[in-house]
């Protein structure tokens, strides 16, 4: 093996503040609200709050797919949350989830109103108010949520594993590099044996197991992740290149995927959803105008 920087634990872990790397700036050790500060509430009764990442991509195809059903009351305001900037540790942001991570949902609709966060509870929540894009029995439904908890369990060796050694930490170490491929590629080559003889990932039926799968697995594939398609040789996993290209084409998984998304090709943009009629809407004048109501709030 190559040389690696050699790094020697001190008794009792000392916070170094100057260790760099992409989120320097907002990793700490402690949980909480470092400043106070209300979240933003929309006419609908369900209040998203997150950034177009493939996190945050799972909760908006769901939500867009629910309307694409004609499900009214899924109609929701989607604010975006600058993790970059630390909004996930304000007051507000803290209250709805304590673990300062986007994705977080409020739905007003329940008195009291109800928090819910973690992206596969978000999706299982959705999934059962309203009675959708979850099998119905037991069965099925079981087989639904193995890989919709099976990607809750595994995209974490994907993002903060693989995606965090190989794109964002400050050297290339070949020692995590090499371990989380090797995890990633059995990760990908599971779900292209599964998707061999089934359409979706729990058979016939469409389900929030395929998207939030498809936000993570789907991507890599199509080499939107961490610039490692050539790396991982995504091409090989026919089965899950042709399952991702079926789920993409579905409208409201194109629409989902750009909602609070603020980089890449402007059309795929929009910053923030508070109407069905935004998609139609110049992207770059909602992020113009979100920036200013940012920055007069801060
Ligand atoms: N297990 C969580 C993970 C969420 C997560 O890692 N969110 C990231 C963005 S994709 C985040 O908010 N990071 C901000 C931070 O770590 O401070 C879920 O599935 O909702």
């Amino acid at each position: 093996m190559s040389k690696t920087t050699v790094y020697t634990p001190a008794k009792v872990w000392n916070w170094n503040k100057e260790f760099g790397g992409k989120f320097a700036s907002i990793n700490r050790p402690t949980a909480g609200a470092t400043h106070e500060k209300a979240l933003p509430v929309g006419k609908h009764p369900l209040q998203l709050y997150s950034l177009g990442t493939p996190n945050g991509v799972k909760v908006t195809v769901l939500l867009e797919e629910l309307i694409e059903l004609g499900i009214a009351d899924a109609e929701y305001d989607a604010w975006l949350i600058n993790i970059n900037d630390g909004e996930q540790f304000s007051s507000g942001f803290v209250e709805v989830n304590p673990n300062s991570k986007i994705p977080a949902l409020m739905d007003h609709s329940t008195t009291p109103p109800t928090r819910v966060f973690e992206s596969g509870a978000i999706m299982l929540y959705l999934a059962e108010k309203f009675d959708a894009f979850i099998p119905k029995t037991l069965a099925q439904r079981s087989e639904c949520l193995n890989w919709l908890f099976w990607n809750i369990g595994s995209a974490p060796f994907l993002g903060g594993g693989f995606g965090h050694f190989y794109a964002y930490a400050p050297e290339k170490l070949e020692y995590p590099i090499e371990r989380y491929t090797m995890e990633v590629k059995r990760q990908l080559d599971l779900l292209d044996q599964r998707l061999a003889d089934n359409r979706y990932l729990c058979g016939d039926e469409y389900s929030i197991a395929d998207m939030a799968n498809m936000a993570w697995y789907g991507a890599l594939v199509m080499g939107k992740l961490y610039e490692a398609g050539e790396f991982l040789e995504v091409s090989s996993y026919t089965n899950v290149i042709r399952w991702t290209k079926d789920i993409q084409q579905r409208p409201a998984v194109k629409r989902g995927q750009r909602v609070n998304r603020v980089w890449g090709a402007e059309s795929n943009q929009l910053a923030e959803r508070h109407d069905a009629s935004d998609f139609d809407r110049d992207p770059a004048e909602i992020l113009r105008q979100v920036m200013t109501r940012k920055m007069k709030q801060s």
